[in-house]
């Protein structure tokens, strides 16, 4: 059975004109070293109620890519309109139909009970509502713009969306999108019309962060120093909002993966250092981290799809001093998704992976870029890091310090572009020292994989800021922690909060565990959505059927 929405009905939830207040008790489960009030290790059982704030005042949503002409940036920009003008095409196996496959917000459903013995579901986005529905049309060069709003403020869909954003290479978004080749022909045609008017606003170029081979396509650059560079950015950011009359914006990163920065002391290791070396023009602040300095300034949701640390100290730290939202790192699209999976189930099922060879090749340009060693290396550390978790969740299977042999290959073969080929091989030990090896073949557009996922996280990053909590005892109501880990099950590495800070120290426990397990990452986004409407976790129990 299937609900397009819902109402809750219950005491502890109120839909106001404004927002949807609940009051939601938290059962969790403290554990209490030896010494600390017992001989050995105690654990207890603690509910905490909390009451949740989500404003239902649907914004005009703004989104700026920074590496809009991009495989990602454009494939997403074409998805977009091609199911807001409900547009098919026409291949040799079928007549396709524009849809949102990948994305979890619009595609995918939640459980919502069961009626007459039979288990009924609804839309995950019909948990809260998220963007509202508008008709486009196109306003001059720059940007697509709203004409017309053709439904309700309450109604949930990404078609709203108002894209715009940066790219170092001047192309339209019809040329970029041919240059990409991820699209089938049929649809590029159709899609041209709309696109060809899109121009990137130049973007923030250092050579050396990416490889030489990206030079070349780099002929639209904001210059000037750092600093001015900045508020360049800024003011791209308020020209868009003006322009286009969106409520909100939010800033993504899917420009060129760059080299790690060195996060030295006294250059970018505090906010205060941070600011200091922007004035100075110091060299190793990379271009993704001035967006983010804009970004944060702006008081604009920024999240970085790529693995490097665009978040260095400095700028976590203003980001938690502005309370301004930043998320990432690095779209978790294809392998490393399966991998968060597969480890999971592997280690959950009591079976000790010991060698995981990941290799994959592609042709694109992110392929190409990833050929030079600095910035694979910022590539291999987030696919890598993705099973620690699991690992360390199960010491019947691994002694401490032990680890499985993990490897990560990426290789550029131009021939295949946009279409990765991954293959993977897990062996793990079994019952009685046996061994069972798993072999897995994938073969996909990335960029058809990523772009759903952009579109979530975009989704996800505005409508976190529209939820705010307290906790029993706390008298006011406060956003999330602005380290948006709500985004994690969409991220390869996802960046956490290691901080006390300063003013909210009171409401934010410092040290955040990092999850990497697919299926922990999505309950627990989930159980949140469901908390902000006075919905249980979903336990999967089914006690009254036992
Ligand atoms: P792409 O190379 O096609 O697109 C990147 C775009 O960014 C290019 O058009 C380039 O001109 C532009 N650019 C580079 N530096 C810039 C800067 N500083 N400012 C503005 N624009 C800049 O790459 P693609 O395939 O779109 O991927 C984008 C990023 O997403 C890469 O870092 C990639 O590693 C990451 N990613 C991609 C996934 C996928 O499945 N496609 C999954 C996970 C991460
Ligand atoms: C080659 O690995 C290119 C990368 O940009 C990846 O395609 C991207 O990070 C997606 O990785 P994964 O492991 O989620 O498929």
């Amino acid at each position: 059975m299937f609900l397009d929405s819902f109402r809750v009905e219950s005491p502890r939830v109120r839909y106001g004109a404004s927002e949807i207040e609940s009051e939601y008790r938290y059962d969790t489960t403290e554990v209490v070293p030896p010494g600390d009030g017992g001989a050995g290790w105690v654990v207890r059982p603690k509910s905490v109620t909390y009451n949740f704030k989500t404003s239902t005042s649907v914004p005009k949503l703004g989104v700026m890519l920074v590496g809009w002409g991009g495989n990602n940036g454009t494939t997403l920009t074409a998805g977009v309109i091609a199911n807001r003008e409900g547009i098919s095409w026409e291949t040799k196996e079928k007549v396709h139909k524009a849809n949102y496959f990948g994305s979890l917000t619009q595609a995918s459903t939640i459980r919502v009970g069961s009626h007459n013995g039979e288990e009924v579901h609804a839309p995950f986005k019909s948990l809260v509502p998220m963007v509202m529905i508008l008709s486009l049309n196109f306003l001059c060069t720059r940007y697509l713009t709203i004409i017309n709003m053709s439904k309700s403020m309450h109604v949930v869909d990404p078609n709203a969306i108002v894209f715009g954003g940066w790219d170092i290479s001047n192309l339209s978004m019809a040329d970029a999108m041919a240059r990409a080749k991820v699209l089938d022909i049929n649809l590029q045609k159709k899609l041209r019309p709309y696109m060809q008017s899109m121009m990137p606003l130049p973007g923030i170029f250092n050579p050396d962060f990416v490889a030489a081979n990206q030079g070349a396509r780099a002929n639209n650059l904001i210059q000037g120093t750092k600093k001015e560079q900045v508020e360049q950015i800024k003011k791209d950011i308020r020209e868009f909002k003006e322009k286009t009359k969106v409520d909100k914006v939010v800033v993504l990163w899917t420009a060129n993966t760059e080299r790690y920065s060195n996060v030295v002391a006294g250059l970018n290791d505090t906010m205060d250092n941070l600011m200091a070396s922007l004035e100075k023009n110091e060299a190793e602040i990379s271009p993704s981290t001035l967006y983010a300095i804009a970004c944060v300034s702006e008081g604009v949701p920024f999240v970085n799809g790529s693995p490097q640390n665009t978040f260095v100290t400095g700028l976590i730290e203003f980001a938690i001093n502005k309370n301004s939202v930043i998320g990432g790192d690095d779209f978790k699209s294809g392998q490393t998704k399966m991998k968060s999976v597969l480890v999971d189930f592997l280690v959950g099922a009591g079976i000790k992976p010991t060698s995981i060879a990941s290799y994959n090749h592609l042709g694109n340009n992110d392929g190409m870029n990833l050929s030079a060693p600095q910035v694979f290396r910022s590539k291999e550390i987030s696919k890598s890091s993705v099973v620690d978790d699991m690992v360390a969740s199960n010491p019947i299977l691994y002694s401490p310090g032990e680890h499985p042999d993990h490897v990560i290959v990426i290789k550029y073969i131009p021939y295949v572009g946009d279409s990765k080929r991954a293959m993977d091989e897990y062996t793990s030990e079994i019952f009685m020292g046996g061994k069972n090896t798993i072999v897995l073949h994938n073969t996909c557009e990335d960029s058809l994989l990523a772009a759903p996922i952009i579109l979530d996280l975009v989704l996800l990053a505005e409508l976190s800021t529209r939820i705010q909590l307290k906790a029993e005892g706390q008298d006011k109501f406060h956003s999330f922690h602005p380290v948006a880990t709500m985004l994690s099950y969409l991220s390869k590495a996802p960046l956490v909060s290691f901080f006390i800070l300063f003013a909210l120290v009171t409401i934010v426990p410092p040290g955040t565990p990092v999850v990497n397990a697919l299926a922990k990452q999505r309950a627990m986004l989930e159980n949140i959505l469901r908390a902000c409407v006075g919905l249980a976790p979903e336990n999967n129990m089914m006690l009254e059927h036992k």
